[in-house]
């Protein structure tokens, strides 16, 4: 038999499904026997594990990616415990809490926003940009002034345990960047007290129709000049997504991912047949290359997942964590591998 008389016999023999029974079907049926895709969900850091488990709520009820990371970051951005996304992060050097935030989906839109304040979800603020303007990135006082004019509330940001580490910190003024600061229980054995300066959230997910959506917030870098913006709200730095190949972002210190637009390169470097791991090693190699002597002394992880739902990650230092959420394993905490 031809394949299309084949094909159109077998058609014959499928019984019609409308679109409430498929959603139905997707309740009841892991997502893989509806769609043959396994949805999967990445993202940085011990607190990934959470903001994972909400991102699945949306991509095992066969929801988008875009939808998924959206949702999953917020839970972050929301928790004052976290002290380096959202509310409760630690401000700025005149004692400011500014946010960057970015997020991309599979048609390649992109929305970003960089020194916003006031405002606790700048993924969401974010996502408006993408979806309500026809620009890519606001900033400051016209990113507020746009979050404010879109039903967004204005919040004190500054909580009083970030507000004292800032006093603290005032004492001294002294600005470098810690290693591996993001990940509190292994900070824990090197710091004393509450030092936690830098540490982001950037996720991928792949959802149940084969598309790849990415979302990265943060406060940046504890006492930060002000003005200062990192990787995160740079598309190509903190987040990058190329439906064709796959997804990347980046953790630690923005200004070396930005010299060498970081999630761009995981990303392209993929689409030449790197692994997600391979590929997040060069870009790491790639910095140490640059700059040999600065890379001693900083921590930058990229994590990356790829079309076929295969996942990796590299950083410059031990202790770089990432959580993974897909049908088999939920809240699988992973470190990483890295250089030095
Ligand atoms: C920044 N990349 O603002 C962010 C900070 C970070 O883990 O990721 N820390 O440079």
């Amino acid at each position: 038999m031809d394949r299309r008389k084949f094909l159109k016999n077998s058609a014959l023999l499928v019984p019609a499904i409308s679109a409430g029974e498929i959603y139905e079907l997707r309740k009841t049926l892991p997502i893989r026997d509806v769609f043959n895709v396994h949805p999967i969900v990445i993202s940085t850091w011990d607190f990934g594990i959470a903001a994972n488990k909400d991102a699945w709520q949306v991509l095992s009820h066969g929801g988008l990616a875009i939808d998924a990371v959206e949702k999953g970051v917020r839970t972050p951005e929301a928790d004052i415990r976290i002290q380096t996304i959202g509310k409760g992060g630690f401000p700025d050097r005149d004692g400011h809490v500014s946010l960057d935030a970015c997020i991309m989906d599979h048609l390649g839109n992109c929305g970003s926003v960089a020194a916003l304040e006031g405002i606790t979800h700048a993924i969401s603020v974010a996502r408006m940009v993408m979806d309500k303007t026809p620009h890519v990135m606001l900033v400051g006082e016209g990113a507020q002034q746009f979050a404010r004019e879109n039903g967004f509330e204005l919040e004190n940001l500054l909580t009083p345990e970030s507000e004292k580490a800032w006093k603290e910190w005032l004492k001294e003024k002294k600005y470098k960047p810690i290693i591996n600061i993001e990940n509190k229980t292994f900070a824990a054995e090197r710091l004393p007290g509450n030092q936690y300066n830098h540490d982001t959230i950037g996720m991928l997910a792949l959802d149940a129709h084969g598309n790849l959506g990415g979302a990265c917030t943060t406060s940046g870098m504890a006492f930060k000049m002000r003005g200062r913006v990192g990787d995160s709200p740079i598309i190509g730095a903190g987040l990058y997504i190329d439906n064709e190949v796959g997804g990347a972002t980046a953790t630690g210190v923005g200004e070396e991912v930005i010299r060498n637009v970081g999630s761009f390169l995981v990303v392209e470097l993929m689409r030449q047949g790197r692994s997600p791991e391979e590929a997040c090693r060069e870009a790491v190699e790639r910095i140490i290359h640059k700059k040999p002597e600065t890379a001693k002394d900083i921590q930058v992880g990229f994590l990356a997942l790829n079309k076929k739902g295969e996942y990796g990650a590299y950083a410059l230092q031990k202790g770089f964590s990432y959580a993974v959420c897909n049908t088999e394993k939920q809240d699988l905490l992973i470190n990483g591998k890295c250089v030095y």
